[in-house]
């Protein structure tokens, strides 16, 4: 079934995984992302890169949480500009997806940064309702749109978007089936951004513990990384640039795990991440 605006959860959300991925993502009010969004307005649902200002644990103890908080948001935001910046040159007359936009954040500083006309897509309708509110309020609802949908069946017509990014959503889905989609959707020469978080498979086909952890807390189900490069090469989308941003993450996940915004998995980033079974990657395609 093709999905429009007025599809319904059983249009969109198509199996018992999926829904239990919209049930998470309609529950979730953790303040590690509420308070980080309320610094700016601007709501991420990933994490950071660059290197900490390790200042914010000294000064005055009544505002040290604020400061953490604060700095964990600007590295928040780093990662979007970093995302956005291998977008290519976009004007306002493209138009771009986000596929698994959350809380909308990286679609609005796309927004700003292009002019162009961004559709998010979520399973979650609680995530697409707050996204929405968010466009009215920042004046933007005639340029950005967040729609219920599944990244695996987008109800978009064909070569519709010049741009389309993942911003840590690939884990939820096969690659293979949303790599199809997307191929179908971006315009031919059109450019196909990710930043994920992928098992080292140099070590063999099967992920560490302390990625096995990661999976359990967020119900995902984290790929090696041979297959994004794999699923991306049947299906067009051909690789331009690959960062591996694994040392510029783990100072954001030193500081938080330090937070009183902490989750409990911070503990199994950095170990995945120090003891290389893990890592954070940016690839960015070119659809051919
Ligand atoms: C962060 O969202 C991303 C995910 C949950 C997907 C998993 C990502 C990997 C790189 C494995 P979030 O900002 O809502 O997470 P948290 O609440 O922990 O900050
Ligand atoms: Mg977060």
């Amino acid at each position: 079934m093709t999905m429009t605006d007025n599809s319904t959860g059983a249009d969109v959300l198509s199996t018992k995984y999926q829904k239990s991925v919209a049930e998470y993502w309609n529950k979730e009010q953790d303040p590690v992302n509420l308070r980080l969004g309320e610094v700016s307005g601007t709501f991420h649902h990933h994490y950071g890169i660059g290197d900490v200002d390790w200042s914010v644990l000294e000064g005055p103890a009544a505002t040290r949480d604020a400061r953490i908080i604060e700095e964990m948001h600007r590295l928040e935001g780093a990662q979007s500009d970093f995302l956005l910046e291998q977008l290519g040159d976009l004007t306002a007359a493209d138009r771009i997806l986000d596929a698994g936009s959350g809380r909308g954040g990286t679609s609005f500083l796309a927004n700003l940064r292009f002019g162009c006309q961004v559709d998010g897509i979520s399973i979650s309708e609680k995530q697409v309702r707050f996204a929405n509110d968010q466009a009215r309020e920042r004046g933007v609802d005639d340029r950005v749109a967040f729609h219920f949908r599944n990244m695996l069946d987008n109800g978009f017509p064909a070569a519709s978007f010049q741009a389309i990014w993942n911003n840590e959503s690939t884990m939820y889905v096969d690659l293979h089936e949303l790599f199809a989609e997307h191929a179908r959707v971006l315009k031919p020469g059109g450019r196909y951004v990710t930043i994920t978080g992928c098992y080292n498979d140099v070590h063999g086909r099967q992920p560490s513990r302390a990625v096995s952890q990661i999976d359990a807390h967020y119900i995902c189900d984290i790929h090696p990384r041979s297959d994004y490069f794999a699923a991306m090469s049947a299906n067009n989308l051909l690789p331009i640039s690959v960062v591996d941003l694994t040392a510029a993450t783990i100072p954001y996940w030193e500081l938080r795990a330090q937070s009183s915004v902490a989750t409990g998995i911070e503990e199994a980033f950095l170990t995945a991440y120090k003891e290389d079974s893990f890592h954070y990657l940016m690839i960015a395609a070119d659809k051919v």
